[in-house]
Formats: C-alpha cells, sequence, structure tokens
C-alpha cells in the first residue's frame, strides 16, 4: 500500500545531534565545545543560554513540581542511564562486528530464521509492537551531540529493529502533570532494558548490533518506525502507532545482518492530520504546524519548533505531552477505535465527520480527568493528606 510519507522528494539529508535541544543546552559555557558550536551557529547562542537558565525536568520551583512523582522520575532516568552509559562503555555496542565466539549460521545463512529470531525475542523482552527497516542513512546522526560531543558517527548497519512500548492510556490522559513524565521515564527505563539485551544478544551470535534508548541514540527513531510500517509520523511530529495512536515510545537496536524488512504503509494519518490540526491547537508553546506539509531535509512534513517546546519543558518540569493527549488516535484499543481507524485507513473521505464526532465525544480541548494514583506525594502546596480525589491536570 502506499504511503503519502513517500510522496517525499528524498533524498533524506542526515542530521547532526549536535542541534538538537537537548544536545546545546547541555554545553557549558567556557568549555572548547561551547565555543565552537556558536561559532558556527551564533544566532542561537542567546536562545540557548535562555533555556539553559530554566530550571529543568522535575526540578523544584517549576509549575507542575511535585517532590514524590519527581524523585521517582529521578529514580527511573538514572535507572535508564545506567545502560546509556554501558552502551558507550562497551566497545559490543560500539557498533563494531559482534563479539560471539564465532558467526553464527543465522547471521549469514537464513535472513528469514534471524528475522523471526529478533521479532521474537522483541516481543519477549516485552515490545507491544515490533517492526524491521532498512537503515536509511539520513536517519542516521552525522556526528554525535549529547555523549562524545562531536564523534562522527560510523554506523555501516543495514537494518533497523524498531521495538515500540506503549505508554498506559491512564496516564497520557494525565499530561501535562508530572504523573504523566512518570510514565515516559517508566517506559523508557523499559525500552533501555529490552534493546540492551537484544543488542547484547545478537552480539553473542557474533552479530554486530547497537542499542539505541534514551539519550543514547545515533538514529532517529519515528521515520525508521514509519519505514517499518508501524504507523505514521503525523502534524505532531511523532510516530502516531497503527494500534495505540502517538502515546508510544520507541527505542531501536540496530543490525549488521540481513533481516526481512517491513513495507511502509498508509494508515491513513498524515491525511488526517491535513483537517486535524488538533495537536497544533492545544500545544501551549506553539510549537506545532498549523500550515500545510512542507519538505525538510528531502521528507515532506510538518516542522516544529524545539526550542518553543524545550522551553515549556523545562517552565513545567515535565515533558508537557499535550500533543500525546490531545490526538483523536490517542485512544485504547477498543473494537470501536479499531473499527474508526479501519474507516480513517480504509477513506480520507470521512476524515471531517470523523474528526466532527471526535471533538463532539471528547472535546476540542483536553478535558477533566480524573488522574491515577501513583501515591509517591503531594500536589503543588498540598499535603498527603488533603490530595485532592480525582483532581484535575489543566492544560
Ligand atoms: C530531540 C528530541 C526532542 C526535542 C525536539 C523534537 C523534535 N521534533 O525533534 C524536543 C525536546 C522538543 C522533543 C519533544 C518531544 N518529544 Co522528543 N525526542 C527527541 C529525540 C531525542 C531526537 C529527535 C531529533 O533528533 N530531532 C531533531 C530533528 C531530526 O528533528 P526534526 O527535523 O523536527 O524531525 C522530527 C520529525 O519530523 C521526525 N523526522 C525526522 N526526519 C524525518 C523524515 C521523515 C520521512 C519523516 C516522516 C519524519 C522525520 O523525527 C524527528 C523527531 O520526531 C527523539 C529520540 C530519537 N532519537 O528519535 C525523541 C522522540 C522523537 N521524542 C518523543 C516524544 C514522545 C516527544 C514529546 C511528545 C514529549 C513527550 N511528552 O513525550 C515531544 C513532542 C514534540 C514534537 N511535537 O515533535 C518520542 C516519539 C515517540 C513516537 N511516538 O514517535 C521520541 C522518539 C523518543 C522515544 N524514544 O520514544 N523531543
Ligand atoms: S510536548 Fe507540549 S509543548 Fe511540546 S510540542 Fe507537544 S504540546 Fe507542544
Ligand atoms: S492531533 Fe490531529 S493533526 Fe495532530 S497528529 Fe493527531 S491526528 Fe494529526
Amino acid at each position: 500500500v502506499a504511503t503519502p510519507r513517500l510522496r517525499h522528494p528524498g533524498p533524506f539529508e542526515p542530521y547532526d545531534e549536535r542541534d538538537t535541544v537537548f544536545a546545546r543546552v547541555a554545553l557549558e559555557p567556557g568549555t572548547a565545545h561551547y565555543r565552537d558550536y556558536y561559532r558556527r551557529r551564533p544566532e542561537l547562542e542567546r536562545g540557548d543560554g535562555v533555556l539553559r537558565n530554566l530550571r529543568g525536568l522535575a526540578t523544584p520551583g517549576t509549575m507542575r513540581y511535585r517532590p514524590g512523582e519527581a524523585a521517582l522520575v529521578d529514580g527511573i532516568f538514572a535507572t535508564s542511564e545506567l545502560v546509556a552509559r554501558a552502551l558507550d562503555a562497551s566497545p559490543a555496542f560500539s557498533g563494531a562486528e559482534g563479539t560471539g565466539a564465532a558467526r553464527h549460521d543465522l547471521a549469514d545463512g537464513d535472513p528469514a530464521a534471524l528475522t523471526r529470531l529478533v521479532r521474537d525475542a522483541a516481543f519477549f523482552l516485552g515490545a507491544d509492537d515490533v517492526g524491521i527497516a532498512p537503515l536509511e542513512p539520513g536517519f542516521v546522526y552525522t556526528h554525535r551531540g549529547r555523549r562524545r560531543f562531536g564523534e562522527e558517527v560510523e554506523l555501516d548497519h543495514t537494518h533497523a529493529v524498531i521495538l515500540v512500548q506503549a505508554m498506559r492510556h491512564e496516564y497520557v490522559l494525565t499530561a501535562p502533570e508530572m504523573t504523566s513524565t512518570c510514565e515516559t521515564a517508566r517506559v523508557y527505563q523499559g525500552l533501555a532494558a529490552a534493546c540492551h539485551a537484544l543488542a547484547a544478544a545478537l552480539d553473542r551470535l557474533g552479530i554486530a548490533a547497537r542499542a539505541h534508548v534514551d539519550s543514547n541514540y545515533v538514529v532517529i527513531c519515528p521515520p525508521l518506525a514509519e519505514s517499518a510500517g508501524l504507523g505514521e509520523v503525523g502534524r505532531n511530529g511523532v510516530l502516531v502507532h497503527r494500534t495505540h495512536g502517538p502515546g508510544v515510545r520507541l527505542g531501536v537496536v540496530t543490525v549488521g545482518a540481513d533481516l526481512v524488512a517491513d513495507a511502509p504503509r498508509s494508515w491513513g494519518v498524515a491525511e488526517f492530520c491535513r483537517v486535524c490540526g488538533k495537536c497544533a491547537d492545544n500545544c501551549p508553546a506553539g510549537a506545532i504546524s498549523r500550515d500545510d506539509p512542507v519538505v525538510v531535509r528531502g521528507a515532506l512534513k510538518w516542522p516544529m519548533d524545539p526550542q518553543r517546546c524545550y522551553k515549556y519543558w523545562r517552565t513545567l518540569g515535565t515533558d508537557c505531552g499535550l500533543c500525546l493527549r490531545t490526538c483523536p488516535f490517542a485512544k485504547p484499543d477498543t473494537a470501536l477505535h479499531r473499527l474508526v481507524r479501519g474507516v480513517v485507513r480504509a477513506t480520507a473521505a470521512l476524515d471531517r465527520p470523523m474528526l466532527w464526532a471526535d471533538d463532539l465525544l471528547y472535546g476540542r480541548r483536553p478535558r477533566v480527568v480524573a488522574p491515577p494514583r501513583l501515591e509517591v506525594g503531594p500536589p503543588r502546596g498540598g499535603s498527603w493528606r488533603n490530595r485532592p480525589q480525582g483532581g484535575a491536570p489543566s492544560g
């Protein structure tokens, strides 16, 4: 099935991880990296300075700070950090040849058998969905930014295995509260462990593999997931998964052996986005485009403004997520929603009535929901005892 997204002019131009807002804000004034970077990109220095001086994620003084949940977020990220660091410490995951004693038959002989093994293992390790795509060089960073700043990326792997883990819907609905950031962190941790284990297992078979996990990626995940047929990148800039919608997180294992790739396909998402725009209307930072898609580095897509988004994060002290929460595709996987998704996939003719129905039933703006309890701390200005029952996250 043709993918609307593939009507791009291409070829895709790769991106430099140093240009991501996370890498820039981590630069320390006075260092050689800082000087070199802003010598090349002087127009970014002032704005990045403003961002750097704001408080960070889960930090006291931010708008949605809750001490218990913030501690949980910190604890979970500290655990993921162990994996992210291990990736750089171990030569086995640097993209070199696998370290297994001998190349196993699976490595050379039978791509279909290796693909089955990899897919089964990924599901076994906790993925909710798995896809395989050829590793498009345009989706590999040219240089590293968050770790080993400035190092050229050399990754000669041929395929990417994309692991999808869904965030629990009731937590997505709490965005932009700290509660949803806890869920973000939890899923990252799960993916970090799963991707690390899968890459390590391939390594044991003598197959070169590298895990790409939160804070240590050399690939851009959403377009790879789209190429693997797992969904489509929407106006909100992230993968809208075929079943779980945008409330999913992605981990990737790139592999230096032949695998049987899945085909990209249209799920009706990009067409629906043309008429919808709900994420843009609900983005408090005005970071999401309301216009038609444009060509960026060879891809037809909706550009977003990362500075605006990230500034909002650092003001809230959470990772916001309103563009996940308010998307009409962010619905639990029930029979009714499967039916609606089937209609959207089959025809764009009913997109407007579908959107109208979504607005009517779920609201154009996020509605008040009763948040699930984490019970890890009082809300801002509250105490354990007076924690509101069914309180309202506001957006
Ligand atoms: C840097 C970063 C950010 C930055 C910049 C966002 C951005 N759009 O790039 C900030 C801090 C703003 C951010 C915000 C968010 N992020 Co973020 N972010 C990343 C990170 C670490 C790197 C992305 C990157 O290199 N961007 C720089 C360039 C490439 O950006 P860009 O040109 O705008 O391209 C974006 C898209 O257009 C698309 N893309 C790039 N090339 C192509 C080519 C084609 C053909 C297509 C179709 C798409 C496409 O991918 C890029 C990221 O979405 C990725 C992890 C990863 N390695 O992929 C997570 C990631 C993209 N983020 C994610 C999420 C969920 C979010 C948020 C919703 C926050 C939240 N609560 O979770 C918001 C959404 C913001 C938005 N509307 O895009 C998830 C998306 C999961 C999914 N469903 O696809 C990722 C994949 C993390 C993960 N492992 O799950 N993020
Ligand atoms: S995470 Fe929030 S600020 Fe960022 S793009 Fe989404 S809605 Fe906008
Ligand atoms: S909210 Fe609407 S426009 Fe935005 S990604 Fe979802 S379907 Fe597309």
